[in-house]
Parts: structure tokens; sequence; C-alpha cells
């Protein structure tokens, strides 16, 4: 029997799921994009998983779309018709990039390696991306003539500017997790002897805090982008006025004046 395409691990709240080809850098097929939707949309339902960690198995993390895949590869017959790459956006990684941004917990990119292309954008997707120090992000698409997708043009200049997200998308240079780190592409680039234990503990900590809160912060976040000061604050209240109704808020406030770690339960209020 041939191997998951996404391997699936649980402990305690946090889910781990490990794009799976290694030979082609975790690089997407057709069928690679069917098994994380199914394997996203199973940790949507699963009450028991509070953080889900996306990863990839050997070297790299992911290199973006499999050039080799029939469903993208250009046919190079002299009358063929052109392959409905715009088609597979559509069908593949725009829900992906959607579903990332919408899951009910907290969602860490854990890069392993090599984040190329779609495989980068699929990383700045999530709400926290800790690297390891061996590992390089690389818009690889203006090399093979393309432009960012898998949210890259909308993502990348809000992460680190206009002038750094111009100039990673034109060049596709590789970039280090250090400098990554440095510019604020992503949050943490760490040793690679200290990367699992980093992503483990930060998972955990994240599984074990009020899991409505963190995910209405990442929505309140990115409506931010798109509204003024005021009506921001004004979101902000019309938030906390729901959040005040919450098992979270009143057992952190309890936990607080008892002096007690609180045990917060991610219930919707
Ligand atoms: O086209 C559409 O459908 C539109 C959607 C586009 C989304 C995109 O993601 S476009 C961008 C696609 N990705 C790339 O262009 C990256 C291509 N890969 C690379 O540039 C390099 O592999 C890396 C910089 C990521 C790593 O380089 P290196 O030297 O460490 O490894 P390598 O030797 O190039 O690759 C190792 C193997 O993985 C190799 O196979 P082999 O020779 O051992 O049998 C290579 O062909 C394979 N591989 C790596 N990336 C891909 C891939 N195979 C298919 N597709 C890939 N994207």
């Amino acid at each position: 029997m041939s191997e998951a395409l996404v391997l699936v691990a649980q402990e305690g709240a946090v889910r781990t799921l490990t794009l799976n080809r290694p030979k082609a850098l975790n690089s997407f097929t057709t069928a690679m994009h069917e098994a994380l939707a199914a394997e996203l949309k199973a940790a949507e339902a699963d009450t028991a998983v509070r953080c889900v960690v996306l990863t990839g198995a050997g070297r790299a993390f992911c290199a973006g779309q499999d050039l080799a895949d029939p469903a993208v590869a250009p046919n190079l017959a002299p009358d063929a018709r052109p392959t409905d790459v715009g088609g597979v956006i559509e069908r593949f990684y725009k829900p992906l990039a959607l579903r990332l941004r919408a899951m009910p917990v907290p969602v860490i990119a854990a890069v392993n390696g090599v984040a190329a292309g779609a495989g980068a954008n699929l990383a700045l997707g999530c709400d926290m991306v800790i690297a390891a120090r061996s590992a390089s992000f690389i818009q690889a698409f203006s090399k093979i003539g393309l432009v960012p997708d898998a949210g890259g043009t909308w993502l990348l200049p809000r992460l680190v500017g206009r002038a750094q997200a111009l100039g990673l998308a034109m060049l596709g240079d590789k970039l280090s997790a250090e400098q990554a780190e440095r510019i604020g592409l992503i949050w943490k680039c760490v040793d690679d002897a200290a990367f699992a234990d980093e992503v483990q503990t930060t998972a955990s900590r994240l599984a074990g805090l009020p899991t409505r809160a963190l995910v209405a912060t990442r929505a309140a976040i990115d409506a931010a982008q798109d509204l003024g000061f005021a009506e921001a604050l004004s979101h902000e209240g019309d938030l906390q006025r729901r959040f005040v109704a919450s098992h979270d808020y009143l057992e952190g406030v309890a936990a607080f004046m008892a002096k007690r770690p609180p045990r917060f339960d991610g219930a919707p209020e």
C-alpha cells in the first residue's frame, strides 16, 4: 500500500499534518491537495484539536506546485491547448488559502526546510511561522514566468511592505530563515536542534489558550487592514462585548484574582 500523502499525528490537543512527498520536496499534486483538504476538514470538525501544525517530511517544507503534474505541466505539442492553471488555482490553492485563514483553531507552519513558490505562501498564510535555521523561503514564480500565487500578492506586502515584497517576488532569490525573521516575514527562526521542541512547545501553549479569542484576534487583525482607526476601535468594542460573555473570560479573570494558572476550554461563548 502506498504511503499517505499527508501524515497525521495527535499529541494532546495538537494535530500535526505532514506533507509527505519528500522525493519531490513535498510539491503539490492534485492528490496531495485533496489529502490536505480532507485532513484540514477533519481537524476543523474535531473538538479535541485546539492547534494545527503544518510541516513537511524530509528536507523540504514544500516546493509549491509539482511542475511535472499532468494537471499543470505545460503541454509542448504544437496543437496543444494551454493547461488550465487558473482552474487549478481556483480549485485547489484558493480554497486551501481561504481554509487556513478561517480555521477554528490557530495554525502554525513549522518550516523544516525549503519553502518555495506556493509552498512559501502556504506557510505565510498560517497564523505563525516557525522556521528551522537551515530552512529558506523562495518566491520561485518569476523563475518560471509566473506571478506569486497562493495568496503571495496579498500576504507579502502586508507582512514586509511593498519594497521587500517586490524585491522578493521579482528576483525570486532564496531568503534564509534568519533573514526572513529579521525582515518580519516570519515569527521565529530557531536552531535546527531546537526546532521540534520549539514547535511543540508553542503549539501546546496555543492549544491551552482561549481558542475562540485567538481565532477572533486573527480575524480582527485581518479585517483591520481594510478599516479606518475609528472603525477598528468600534470593531474591537463589539468583539469585547461578545467575549466578556465567554467561559474563557470568566475563567481568565477568576484565575488572575486567585493567582492560579487559567484553564481555558476554548468553548463557544
Ligand atoms: O503551475 C501552476 O499550476 C500554477 C501554480 C503555481 C504554484 C507554484 O508553486 S509555481 C512554483 C513551483 N515551484 C518551483 O518553481 C520550485 C521548483 N524547485 C526548485 O526551485 C528547487 O527544487 C528548490 C530550490 C526548491 C530546491 O532545490 P534543491 O537543489 O535543494 O533540490 P532539487 O535537486 O532541485 O530538487 C530535488 C528533487 O525534487 C528533484 O527531483 P530529482 O531530480 O531528485 O528526481 C526535483 O526535480 C524535485 N522537485 C523540486 N521541486 C519540484 C520538484 N519536482 C516537481 N515540482 C517541483 N516544484
